[in-house]
């Protein structure tokens, strides 16, 4: 199990001097780093506004608002100027899905560069085949032979400029159904490769598989969670386990498109609009995320 003090990350004294250190430093805090996903500017600042830690650029939630399947349709580049909106307008640092980095070892190299560029504090890729599907769908969850995965790793944190940045190394073993010991030689060989952390992702209903995971975690490399179905743990058991992130990785998409749905349709029979004015943010509010300039907004 990893502990606060053998976290594995290097001490920085001194201030954070960019995003990437304010999350090296979080992971060495006393509560679990939440992210919780978003897709967009203003997706992003709601996250910040509501006081989590960090954003998770999520591929899921960044193919949806395209009106696309996760199934790596999106490309680098968009899934990049995301990342950036994102990053521009929220002070908390952005931890980017990168789903299978794009490609080889060579895109995964250009991706890491990129995002380090404009300033990511943070990138994830997972171990599953390319083009990879979501890991909640039935089907299509075919792993990557680890020693390439491992091989992606090493290239990608030799191609940082600088030593900042994290790569969450991300394994579906679980997922794929190939069983926990796989699941640990796979999370064991990426660290060895130069992983920051490792994600050991999940769609048991229970957290049973990540508990033991953890409970075997012999690595001094922080470990992720995405308690996505099994969502009655809580942050504080994930965390005694030896979790130091938390991601909440879809439910802030999932309740705006509850509620668009709700409220549409209350418009399209009532055919007026105080039918659903109060459920829906003033104006006024928008305004205020949006940044505009006092002297400018308006009280609708
Ligand atoms: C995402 O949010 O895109 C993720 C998490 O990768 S999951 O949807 O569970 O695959
Ligand atoms: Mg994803």
């Amino acid at each position: 199990m990893v502990t606060q003090e053998t976290s594995g990350l290097p001490e920085a004294p001194g201030a954070p001097a960019n995003k990437a250190q304010a999350l090296r430093a979080l992971l060495r805090g006393p509560s679990p780093v939440r992210a919780v996903g978003a897709h967009d500017g203003l997706s992003a600042k709601l996250v910040q506004q509501a006081g989590f830690e960090a954003v998770w650029a999520s591929s899921f939630e960044i193919s949806a608002s395209h009106g696309l399947p996760d199934a790596s349709l999106v490309t680098m580049t968009q899934y990049l100027d995301a990342a950036t909106a994102m990053d521009a307008v929220t002070d908390v640092p952005v931890i980017a899905d990168c789903d299978t980095g794009f490609g080889g070892p060579m895109n995964v190299a250009y991706a890491v560069k990129r995002y380090a560029r404009i300033g990511i504090a943070a990138m994830c890729i997972e171990d599953k085949l390319f083009p990879k599907i979501n890991s909640f769908a039935a089907d299509g969850q075919d792993l990557l032979p680890a020693e390439d995965f491992a091989l992606k790793i090493k290239t990608g944190k030799e191609a940082q400029p600088d030593p900042d940045m994290l790569l969450i190394a991300r394994t579906e073993a679980l997922i794929a159904g190939a069983g926990m010991e796989e699941a640990l030689d796979r999370g064991r060989l990426y660290a060895a490769a130069g992983a920051d952390a490792v994600l050991v992702h999940s769609k048991s209903r229970r957290p049973d598989e990540v508990l033991e995971f953890a409970s075997r975690w012999d690595v001094d490399v922080p470990l992720v969670a995405v308690p996505t179905t099994y969502d009655s743990v809580t942050e504080d058991e994930l965390y005694q386990a030896g979790y130091r992130v938390v991601i909440y990785a879809n439910q802030g998409l999932r309740a705006a498109v509850r509620g668009a749905q709700e409220v549409l349709r209350e418009l399209n029979t009532a055919g007026n609009a105080r039918a659903v004015g109060e459920r829906i943010a003033p104006m006024s509010e928008v305004f205020a995320l949006q940044g505009m300039p006092s002297d400018y907004r308006t009280k609708p």
